[in-house]
């Protein structure tokens, strides 16, 4: 066993669209444990955090801009590599290519620039889950 968390993020595009159940639903059904949930305005200062390695990069701005454009679901998930799982569950970040049967994959087909609107976040690795789990829920 590995237990592990990871921070996810319904991003506002899903929010919008009313797709969180259905993403938690899939969460619960895969088996992983939420252990917080909150809908969140995001501010930019927890935005420029949560993004800092991407600081510098073309589609950084419009990310921040997007990711402040409406209400947020953010979530603590625990369970065996949940970390990679998680990943799994979303697909690939370009929703048009993701994988059909993963959450980008069914819902997303937004590309380009327009790429961040890629409905879920999911934490890469222990060290940036354990940094955007205090981030997001202190
Ligand atoms: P992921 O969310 O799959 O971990 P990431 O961490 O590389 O992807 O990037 C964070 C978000 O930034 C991603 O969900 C969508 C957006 N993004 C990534 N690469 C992009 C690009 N080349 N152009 C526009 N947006 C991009
Ligand atoms: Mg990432």
């Amino acid at each position: 066993m590995s237990v592990e968390r990871s921070l996810v993020l319904v991003k506002p595009d899903g929010v919008q669209r009313q797709l969180t159940g259905t993403i938690l639903a899939r969460i619960e059904a895969k088996g992983y444990r939420i252990v917080e949930l909150k809908l969140v305005e995001a501010t930019r200062e927890v935005l420029e955090k949560h993004y800092e390695e991407h600081v510098g990069k073309p589609f950084y701005e419009p990310l921040v801009e997007f990711m402040l454009s409406g209400p947020t679901v953010a979530a603590v998930l625990e369970g065996d590599r949940v970390i990679e799982g998680f990943r799994s569950l979303a697909g690939t970040t370009d929703p048009t290519t993701a994988a059909p049967g993963t959450i980008r994959g069914d819902f997303g087909r937004d590309w380009g620039e327009k790429v961040q609107k890629n409905l879920v976040h999911g934490s890469d690795s222990v060290e940036s889950a354990e940094r955007e789990i205090a981030i997001w829920f202190g």
